[in-house]
């Protein structure tokens, strides 16, 4: 089957709380989205690349330029029948994992409905409901971090993350800890520390925390490996594993006890697949991350959550906890166990409401033959 087009949107999400991270600040969230003519279906993807190059070095703009420049016209025009082929024929472009994923998820999506096929079974997942998390970000007080986290314990998040950097840490932790004494508790600190902080990181190891995320470096695998050999609390990595390849070498050097797969990060489901897979002979376990998803990427995040080596709860919260308004339909809600059900439709399993991505649309092309 050919595939005939692939259009591209900026659209701008808004927020429903800013989200903040040891980087910065997110009011808005801008993304590219993917949308690929296969044959007669389509398919839909999402580009997690943020607003500036914070989290990773892409941002919207790199990936709007190595999509339209060299992505989309080295497969528009090409008949194509796996997902496997597909990747090979944008895997000479290195980096720009984000660019690569939106567009692979977008094939992925019509390739499923082509062959008739829920995402989650073709990526060969097996549950029907995903654990669902909630991250929340740095607060003014230590009251409002209270507060958000009592509302999401209410609504039924099986597990919290907090974000943490210097000064905004072992207090807040404990203070958190004394509200929720025995309540699956993890933090993430986006890289804001370095080893010459082990004596503070040490002392989280008294919170009982299910993990303690991407402490040092964003590239880092070395010290990671000296720091876990120090603390108990389980080190999980997430800016670190930006590869396959950087997936082997951490497994290798016992730099981490669990990995966050994010499919943008790593380039795609194929890539999200094999670390998976890598991980599991490892007895890694894994969990999936979230990039403040609209509903089109929370859904391939969703597929990939059905994986067998998933074991930890993950970053994909229900539609509301985000937007106002999601793009797709039905939105995803958080069952009163709190899961999130697996679409059970071809494809992604959701619908992509086109009205609404036209309404958050700031500029679109359309690269055909
Ligand atoms: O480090 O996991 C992270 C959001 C943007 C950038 C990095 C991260 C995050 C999150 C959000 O933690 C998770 C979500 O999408 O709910
Ligand atoms: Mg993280």
């Amino acid at each position: 089957m050919r595939i005939k087009s692939v259009e591209l949107k900026l659209v701008m999400m808004k927020l429903k709380y800013p989200f903040e991270t040891s980087f910065g600040a997110t009011h808005n969230r801008p993304c590219v989205l993917v949308k690929l003519k296969y044959g007669d279906v389509e398919g839909w993807g999402e580009v997690v690349a943020g607003e500036g190059p914070w989290y990773s070095y892409e941002d919207i703009e790199t990936a709007w330029h190595v999509l339209t420049q060299y992505l989309a016209p080295n497969v528009v025009g090409k008949d194509v029948d796996s997902p496997d082929r597909f990747c090979g024929m944008i895997s000479h472009v290195r980096g720009h994992n984000m660019a690569k994923a939106g567009l692979e998820e977008a094939f992925w999506d019509a390739y499923c409905k082509f062959v008739e096929q829920p995402l989650y079974k073709a990526l060969g997942g097996e549950r029907d409901g995903i654990e669902s998390g909630v991250s929340i970000g740095i607060k003014s007080t230590v009251d409002e971090l209270i507060k958000t986290v009592e509302n999401y314990v209410e609504k039924g998040y099986r597990r919290v993350k907090i974000k943490i950097k210097p000064g905004w840490d072992i207090d807040v932790v404990r203070k958190v800890r004394n509200e929720y004494p025995s309540f699956p508790l993890q933090v993430d600190a986006n890289s804001a520390y370095t080893l010459s902080d082990v004596a503070k990181l040490k002392e989280l190891d008294r919170f009982n925390l299910l993990m303690l995320e991407q402490p040092l470096g964003y590239e880092d695998l070395v010290d990671h490996a000296t720091l876990q050999k120090i603390v108990e609390t389980p080190i999980c990595l997430d800016e670190s594993i930006s590869s396959v390849d950087a997936a082997k070498a951490a497994i290798a050097l016992k730099s981490c006890k669990v990995i966050n797969i994010k499919p943008g990060r790593v380039g795609g489901l194929l890539a999200s697949k094999r670390i998976h897979d890598l991980c599991a002979e490892a007895n890694i376990p894994i969990w999936i991350g979230g990039m403040l998803e609209t509903g089109i990427g929370r859904a391939h995040n969703i597929a990939l959550a059905t994986l067998p080596n998933v074991k930890f709860p993950c970053d994909i919260s229900a539609s509301d906890r985000y937007y106002e308004e999601d793009l797709v339909e039905p939105p995803f809600m958080l069952g009163s166990n709190g899961t999130i059900a697996v679409p059970k439709n071809y494809g992604i399993g959701v619908e992509v409401i086109e009205e609404r991505v036209r309404k958050f649309t700031l500029k679109s092309t359309t690269v055909r033959l």
